[in-house]
């Protein structure tokens, strides 16, 4: 028969999380054991020391605490049919998530939000909405702070940023407000195809009061039988885009929102629709919170970097997947050719299909890094001059080249960074690094030149390989 004991796969962000929750707060005679893959995981030393009495295991150990433990909480990077937890599901444990955890805790309303591309930004704005509206509404999930980590005291709301690993992994949230943004193509190594992808995703209604979703995506539709109230975005008069933003039924200019880009005026809709959901603010209130919210927008989103000789440097590291490439490509480009693109990286065996036409409408230059280079390349062939490069400094020196004034170099690799890199933001990091190296490099090549020519600057080094 098997115990209270608990055994936490993964000690990346979330495992410590739950190691903390499990054992912070004091002794409770269960157990707690802990075991990653990985060869030195993120977070062992900080549970060696501040919880020495959880046991690390070895894969050799893993058995012997399978006779023990009673349930497995296993962390959203390590699939549902891994060989661990397929032993520890055959050992009769319960499957269970920091989620879940989380939802038992929660003292407080709880938002979840998910969709393929926007659910950082909207988790982030329909937070800083409800805060300007007065509430205590801390975001997190899977915009970076783990959910565990949220819960406190005096919390009005918390909003949090659900994937479909964390969503599979959770049998009825029982969400106050659910809202799917948009389903697009990505994780197909994790998801045999779009379709089980979207199932993951759509659990995220299961038991909510209240499901937003995107009319122009049939992909993000409640069930026919789902019970809670609709707010079907673009589709209800009360809250759709036209020139303006319609929210709650009155105007408000999207030329006056900070955050800039087409697709971040759905964001925008999609954030004050779940805000409202929850507490009465005034459309004044969300105007006023839409003028200030995100300005500059999150960081590796479509984030300006730098000008160099002419030339606007953009990181776009989160675009992991093609749908955010697409939605980068169409905010930016002007349908000449106008973006010299870096992408590459991990593929997560994506089809490249559905980027060919925004490539060959706006991309002059395709410069591929990272392990997938080869499909992106296949996939995207006769598009775009295609550019190798041997890592990041070596893309953004290609790019440098290649791009003439009033170009922009946008990286947006429609690829995870794991090949690479720990994070993407560690790759947009990187990128900006390499940008800041390159515009050392043309003010110098500059300078050497106005020595040489009496002042006059010469051509940036933006001319001088052109293909
Ligand atoms: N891993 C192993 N062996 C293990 C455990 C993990 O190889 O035993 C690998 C995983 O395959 C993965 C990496 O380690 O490549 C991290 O996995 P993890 O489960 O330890 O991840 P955490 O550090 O806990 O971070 C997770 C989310 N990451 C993933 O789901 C991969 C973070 O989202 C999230 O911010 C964090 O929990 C807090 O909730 C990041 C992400 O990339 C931003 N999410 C994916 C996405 O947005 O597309 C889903
Ligand atoms: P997520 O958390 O779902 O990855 P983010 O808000 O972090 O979403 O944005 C990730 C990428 O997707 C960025 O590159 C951004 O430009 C793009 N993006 C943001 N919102 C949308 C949207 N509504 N539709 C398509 N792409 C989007």
């Amino acid at each position: 028969m098997n115990g209270p004991d608990t055994i936490v796969i993964g000690l990346g962000a979330t495992g410590f999380s739950c190691v903390k929750h499990l054992c912070g707060g004091g002794d409770t005679g269960e157990r707690v054991y802990a075991l990653d893959t990985r060869s030195s995981p993120p977070f062992v030393d900080a549970v060696r020391d501040r919880f020495p009495e959880v046991e690390i295991l070895s894969l050799a150990d893993f058995g012997r605490a399978l006779r023990t433990a009673g349930r497995v909480i296993v962390s959203p990077g390590v699939a549902l049919d891994h060989c661990l937890v397929r032993q520890a599901r055959v050992a009769g444990l319960a499957l269970t998530s920091d989620i879940e955890l989380f939802l038992e805790a929660a003292g407080a309303p709880v938002v979840g939000i998910t969709g393929t591309n926007g659910k950082s930004t909207v988790t982030a704005l329909a937070s800083e909405l409800l805060t300007a509206g007065g509430l205590s509404a801390p975001a997190g999930g899977n915009l970076g702070t783990p959910a565990l980590d949220l819960l406190a005291d005096g919390v009005d709301a918390y909003v949090l940023e659900l994937s479909s690993f964390q969503l599979e992994r959770i049998a009825a949230p029982s969400l106050t407000v659910a809202a799917i943004l948009n389903v697009t193509a990505d994780h197909q190594d994790r998801y045999p195809d779009l379709k089980a992808y979207a199932a993951a995703k759509q659990r995220i209604y299961a038991g909510a009061k209240c499901a937003v979703y995107n009319a122009d995506d049939p992909l993000t539709a409640p069930p026919a039988d789902f019970q809670g109230r609709t707010i079907a975005l673009n589709q209800d008069p009360s809250w759709r885009i036209d020139d303006d933003l319609v929210i709650a039924g009155a105007r408000v200019p999207v030329a006056d929102m900070a955050l800039k880009g087409r697709h971040n005026h759905f964001n925008a809709l999609a954030a004050a629709a779940i805000a409202h959901q929850l507490a009465e603010l005034p459309v004044a209130t969300t105007h006023r919170a839409l003028t200030r919210a995100l300005a500059g927008g999150l960081p590796h989103r479509a984030a300006s970097v730098a000008e160099v000789g002419g030339v606007a440097f953009i990181d776009d590291s989160k675009a992991t997947n093609v749908g955010a490439v697409v939605a980068a490509l169409e905010g930016f480009g002007t349908g000449d050719g106008n973006i010299v693109l870096i992408a590459g990286g991990d593929a997560k065996g994506a089809s490249f299909e559905a980027l060919r036409p925004a490539v060959a409408r706006h991309v002059s230059h395709l410069v591929l890094i990272g392990r997938d280079a080869e499909t992106l390349e296949r996939g995207l062939a006769g598009c775009a001059p295609v550019l190798r490069a041997e890592g990041m400094r070596h893309a953004v020196q290609l790019a440098g080249r290649h791009a003439r004034e009033g170009q922009s170099v946008l990286l947006s690799p429609a690829c995870a960074s794991f090949d690479m890199y720990d994070s993407y933001e560690a790759r947009g990091e990187d990128f900006a690094a390499a940008v800041s190296e390159w515009a050392a490099r043309d003010r110098s090549e500059s300078a050497g030149r106005g020595a040489l020519s009496g002042g006059a600057r010469g051509a940036s080094p933006s001319h001088d390989e052109a293909s």
